[in-house]
């Protein structure tokens, strides 16, 4: 059956009716790609071409959407009922297990980290992309990415899967904003999550309260219901398992009421809502390549299946021409909303509890943590697992044999990591499920970090140093033969410190001092409004995450903006209009953490209804919960903030306070805005007024006085700011 299923998505992959209108990028491509890069890059010549033999290395980059260090065993030496993840373990055993890296809390801002070495507060993508942003919230198409210096050094790259480091929702680039980036070469979504699950089953089902086809098929005694399954073309075999049917492009046919319909005698594909995005089995895709733009939707094939598809093709290709390749996969799947994969994407024994609900979006319509969901999860992180096995080995770098997975390609680094915390209901013990993505503590920063191959000794080891997801970018640079302080424009920071010697040296010195991670809110084109979330603990409130009326109601929620009930301006307003002072916990507009391994400050920008007492908190992560077995820095819970009890500080918890409020007053120093540089090297003079007039009447980067449009209010911004942002 797989090899079926395979068949049937490179006949979709290739065929060219799949391919409706382009888009060409526009003018303003060709001046920001040439302001992008350092002239000493442009002119580099490649490397390694000096005779010698070539070092550099091919990379493999998997990134696993929301799956936080609680999630696999190689990052969680204490979690219980984890997923089983052979491929991982694997990896990291032929290489090196990163205990102590720190990721963004939130997708977006990790994503641009991986690719420009620079924490938000300097890209300004301080916040995901779940509404329409503007672009200044968006990577920038000035940034010196990942791609245009491996361009530059003659390696071909691709970006597979979830993109979320700019959107085309006011992007002036639209559908071409990878391209407008450097990913130039892309394959997947623009979306930052799975589309919503389809309880109507292709609009089959009428009962509006979508019971029982929470996960977008008929399930019958917690399993995928066997049912007759109809395709486009008008076909529709019978006797098949409503999952299969959905992996391989149909729509299992279900009556008014959902339950399923086992006969194809009435079958017509006409009655079907064709068009209907259905999670992880139906999904919009979108191309970039070279300076061509187009979208592809639905596709109708499992997302998990269909980008490592692309990986295997786009590795094999480089393979055969002897390039100098960067692949990064960019899997999706563990984001919600989640949904069962495909049976024979998950390894021998992984089988749904028979005794457990098969339900996904919960429905009562309100989400909580529910064994179900940490189940799904658990699979479709053994799907992902699954899927790194197959490419590694389809394309050679790796072998199957009795000892296991072993790599094989020594002249190709494979990195796996997490973007960012769990979500909330899918947080394992001992970490802490209302502390997690989103937030700045250990659970929404600690993400698993695996290395192997290239020029990787001593494998089978762990490296506690701490490492950021900024550091990746800087490891690209390495691995690749690419100065990347050299590459980047003059006068452009980057905050990433070297990786390799963490390869090359088991005992290498640290190359960070302090680790930091943080969020803010976005810029965005409207205005946001509460969301009053219960997860069990206590009523939760955001005006700033969930920021929609659809996205509020999606995790629980419920809205308190337009369209709801009723409107309320902010939490503040809310917890004074519901008389619930006390109960309500805030989700802070931002957050930010600085710390220096042991010691960990976090400053809150807190609601102006809320005492500025709770703007600092500071743990000693060698004394928080389960520090013994996490590698000595434990789990930040409230009753082991520092500055939660009335005792001063003792002496050496007291320095440290001061020296971390210091740094991160350093770092935000270096990190000032600078409105009319939209070069981002802190002078303000002609070549940011010429970017700004390639964007005259949109918006843009130049729009910086946030109104969705560039125009002469933004270049009297500009003028008033000429030359003094450089200013020592
Ligand atoms: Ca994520
Ligand atoms: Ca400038
Ligand atoms: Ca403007």
């Amino acid at each position: 059956m797989l090899t079926r299923v395979f068949e049937k998505q490179l006949a979709v992959a290739g065929d060219p009716r799949a391919h409706p209108p382009r888009v060409a990028l526009a003018e303003w491509s060709a001046i920001v790609s040439v302001l992008a890069m350092s002239p000493a890059i442009t002119s580099a010549a490649e490397p390694t071409r000096n005779g010698g033999p070539d070092q550099r290395s091919n990379i493999l980059f998997v990134i696993l959407d929301d799956v936080g260090a609680d999630q696999l065993r190689v990052s969680n030496p204490l979690g219980v009922g984890l997923a089983h993840t052979p491929t991982i373990t694997a990896i990291a055993q032929q290489g090196v297990n990163f205990t102590n890296c720190w990721a963004m809390p939130e997708c977006s801002p990790s994503r641009v980290c991986f690719f420009t070495g620079r924490f938000p507060m300097r890209t300004g993508v301080v916040s995901p992309m779940t509404q329409p942003t503007l672009p200044q919230s968006q990577c920038s198409p000035l940034e010196a990415t990942t791609p245009r210096l491996l361009t530059q050094a003659g390696y071909s790259s691709m970006l597979i899967g979830k993109f979320h480091i700019a959107q085309s929702d006011w992007n002036p680039a639209g559908i071409a904003a990878p391209a407008s980036c450097g990913f130039t070469n892309f394959n997947g979504t623009l979306l930052g999550a799975p589309p919503y699950i389809d309880p109507t089953i292709a609009g089959q089902a009428t009962r509006s309260d979508g019971v029982g086809l929470s996960c977008g098929l008929p399930i019958e005694g917690n399993a995928p219901a066997i049912c007759a399954c109809g395709f486009q073309d008008g076909t529709c075999a019978e006797g098949v398992d409503a999952l299969e049917c959905l992996q391989l492009g149909g729509v299992p046919l279900v009556d008014s009421a959902g339950n399923a319909v086992r006969s194809c005698a009435n079958y017509s594909s006409a009655a079907i809502a064709w068009g209907n995005f259905n999670g992880n089995y139906v999904w919009p895709r979108t191309v970039n390549s070279g300076d061509v733009a187009y979208q592809e939707s639905p596709v109708r094939v499992y997302a998990d299946t269909d980008q490592a598809l692309h990986a295997v093709q786009f590795i094999r290709a480089q393979r055969a021409l002897s390039h100098r390749w960067m692949c990064t996969l960019s899997f999706s799947g563990d984001h919600d909303p989640w949904q069962p994969p495909p049976a024979q994407l998950l390894p021998p024994g992984s089988a749904w509890p028979t005794d457990l609900p098969l339900v996904c979006d919960e429905e009562t319509g309100v989400k909580s943590a529910t064994p179900a969901q940490r189940e799904l999860s658990n699979r479709t992180i053994e799907s992902m697992d699954q899927q790194i096995r197959h490419v590694l080995i389809a394309t050679g770098l790796a072998h199957e044999g009795g000892a296991g997975l072993t790599l094989t390609a020594p002249d190709t680094v494979i990195v796996v990591v997490g973007d960012n915390g769990s979500f909330l209901t899918t947080v394992r013990a001992p970490f802490n499920p209302v502390r997690a993505k989103a937030t700045v503590y250990q659970t929404g920063v600690c993400v698993p970090l695996v290395i192997a191959g290239g020029p990787t000794v001593a494998p089978g080891r762990a490296c506690d140093s701490m490492v950021s997801v900024v550091d990746l970018f800087e490891l690209w640079g390495e691995l690749a033969g690419i100065d990347v302080r050299a590459a980047v424009p003059e006068g452009r920071r980057l905050d990433s410190r070297g990786m390799k010697g963490y390869l090359t040296t088991p005992d290498a010195a640290n190359a960070r001092q302090f680790n930091y991670s943080g969020y803010a809110a976005a810029h965005l084109a409207e205005q946001c409004f509460p969301c009053l979330l219960s997860l069990g603990g206590g009523p939760i409130c955001t005006d700033s995450i969930l920021t929609t009326q659809q996205l509020c109601e999606s995790q629980g929620g419920v809205w308190y903006g337009p369209g709801g009930s009723t409107i309320y301006t902010d939490c503040c307003d809310l917890m004074k209009g519901l008389a619930i002072e006390g109960e309500l916990t805030f989700v802070y507009a931002a957050q930010q953490a600085i710390t220096d391994g042991r010691w960990k400050l976090v400053v809150n920008t807190l609601p102006w209804c809320v005492d500025e007492s709770k703007a600092h908190e500071f743990y000693d992560l060698a004394a928080c919960p389960f520090a013994e077995v996490l590698h000595g820095r434990g789990v930040d819970n409230p009753e082991c903030n520092l500055l939660a009890s009335d005792h001063p500080l003792a002496p050496p918890a007291a320095l440290a306070y001061t020296q971390l409020k210091a740094r991160l007053a350093e770092l935000e120093a270096t990190a000032q805005p600078c409105p009319g540089d939209a070069t981002m090297n802190g002078v303000v003079n002609a070549l940011d007024i010429g970017v700004l007039m390639a964007y005259w009447g949109g918006p843009s980067v130049c729009d910086f006085n946030n109104d969705a449009t560039t125009n002469a209010q933004d270049l009297g911004i500009l003028l008033g700011n000429y030359g003094v942002c450089g200013a020592p």
